[in-house]
């Protein structure tokens, strides 16, 4: 088989990679270890970046996101039992996020993608990546028993933090940034009213919450925990107990519980790995990077990984080696600055527990500096909507 870009992975990166090289007329396929079905029940990101709702719209799927997603002018952070309103539109000149479901953004990409005939390998087992740092490289899988090769022009590494494509990369040509939490997110999805219009971040002695949502009618909700935690020693009723304890009178008062629809724990982790182009082969997304949740960034920044990626194929394809030239650098100044972002915001919100007394003040101070000043709302408003782009 042959094609000018083998992508690795369908979760947002592939799915999005591949719809704009198809609008642009360049041929992929896109091979992924799971089935589609797998893929969708994995409940992750929740709010787009304007940058991301253009894209999606760039790529042709933003119609079911304009009308069910919520478009959110702020936020809440609940810190010593005080709720302070960030009002995101009012401090960058009108912008604003979208409450949107990864699950629903990665179902209306397969759809489309299905829709248009473009190929996707389900199921694609033992994939391996071959002359990368050739002008001609492979890709190698399984399916059903069969093997089969992919000769291309491209190779994308879509395949997340946990994907082949960074493994596959000699050590000594790329260098990893990591620091590792030591707490993690205990996830609850439950088909019940938001207990808020808005999010709320929530720092409390008993730990970092916070109250999202998909709808109206669908909330998502996290919880800090301790890396010992398991999933299965936090049934529902224990779950909401928590969250009570962790909220306001006012919202706890709100809060509206029901039997959950999905429940998980996810470890968090600041992670970069430089640079993101092994001649022939680009990694994006989480392939090349994580942040923890906190700042909502994993899938934003997957989605702008993608925008420049494609931009740089199709330049290459017109006869300009530029942009696949500056695909790292480019990329790799956004991410650091998301990166910051939301690890200064996780510093900021959940509580260490071995951390310094004096430091664990002085990120106590720094909060309530940024909550009644101007400055550090404006500061926090304008990463958390999303940092103009370069271009
Ligand atoms: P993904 O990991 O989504 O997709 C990679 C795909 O590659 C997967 O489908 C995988 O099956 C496939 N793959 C892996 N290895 C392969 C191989 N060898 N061969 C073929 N296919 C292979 N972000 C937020 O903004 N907010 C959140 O609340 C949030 N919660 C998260 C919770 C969890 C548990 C995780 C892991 C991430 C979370 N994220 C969150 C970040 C998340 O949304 C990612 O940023 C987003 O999924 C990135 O998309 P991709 O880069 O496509 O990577
Ligand atoms: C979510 O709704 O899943 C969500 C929202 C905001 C975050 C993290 C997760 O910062």
């Amino acid at each position: 088989m042959r094609t000018q870009v083998a992508i690795i992975g369908a979760g947002p990166s592939g799915l999005i990679l591949g719809q704009l090289l198809a609008k642009a007329g360049i041929d992929a396929v896109i091979l992924e270890a799971h089935t589609p079905e797998y893929v969708l029940g994995r409940i992750r990101a929740g709010v787009l970046e304007q940058v991301a709702v253009d894209l999606l719209d760039e790529a042709g799927v933003g119609s079911r996101m304009h009308a069910e997603g919520l478009p959110h002018e702020g936020i809440e952070l609940l810190v010593g039992g005080t709720r302070h309103r960030i009002d995101l539109a009012g401090l960058t000149g009108g912008r604003k996020v979208m409450v949107y479901g990864q699950t629903e953004l990665t179902k209306d990409l397969m759809q489309a993608r299905a829709a248009a005939g473009l190929k996707t390998e389900y199921e694609a087992k033992d994939v391996s990546v071959h002359d990368f740092d050739s002008a001609k490289p492979r890709v190698r899988y399984v399916k059903d028993g069969a093997s089969h090769e992919i000769e291309c022009d491209f190779i994308a590494g879509c395949d997340g933090f946990h994907g082949v494509c960074r493994a596959s990369v000699p050590k000594t040509a790329i260098t990893n940034f990591e620091r590792v939490y030591p707490f993690g997110w205990l996830g609850l999805l439950s088909d019940t009213p938001p207990v808020s219009e808005e999010l709320i971040y929530a720092k409390t002695a008993r730990g970092f919450a916070l109250c999202s949502m998909r709808s109206h009618t669908r909330s998502r909700y996290y919880l800090q925990v301790s890396l010992t935690e398991r999933v299965e020693d936090w049934p529902d009723d224990m779950f909401w107990d928590e969250l009570r304890r962790r909220l306001d009178p006012q919202a706890s008062a709100r809060l509206v519980t029901g039997p959950s629809i999905e429940k998980s724990i996810a470890p968090l982790r600041s992670f970069v790995a430089e640079p993101m182009r092994f001649g022939r082969l680009f990694l994006a997304g989480d392939a090349a990077h994580i942040v923890p949740p906190t700042g909502a960034k994993g899938l934003n920044l997957a989605a702008t990984d993608v925008r420049t990626l494609s931009r740089a194929l199709i330049e290459f394809y017109q006869g300009s080696e530029a942009g696949i030239d500056h695909y790292s650098a480019r990329c790799l100044r956004r991410i650091w600055k998301a990166e910051r972002f939301s690890w200064w915001m996780t510093l900021l919100l959940h509580t260490f527990p071995d951390t310094n007394p004096f430091e664990q003040r002085a990120l106590d101070a720094e909060l309530d500096y940024v909550v009644h000043s101007l400055a550090g709302r404006t500061t926090l408003a304008e990463n958390y909507v999303g940092l103009p782009f370069e271009d």
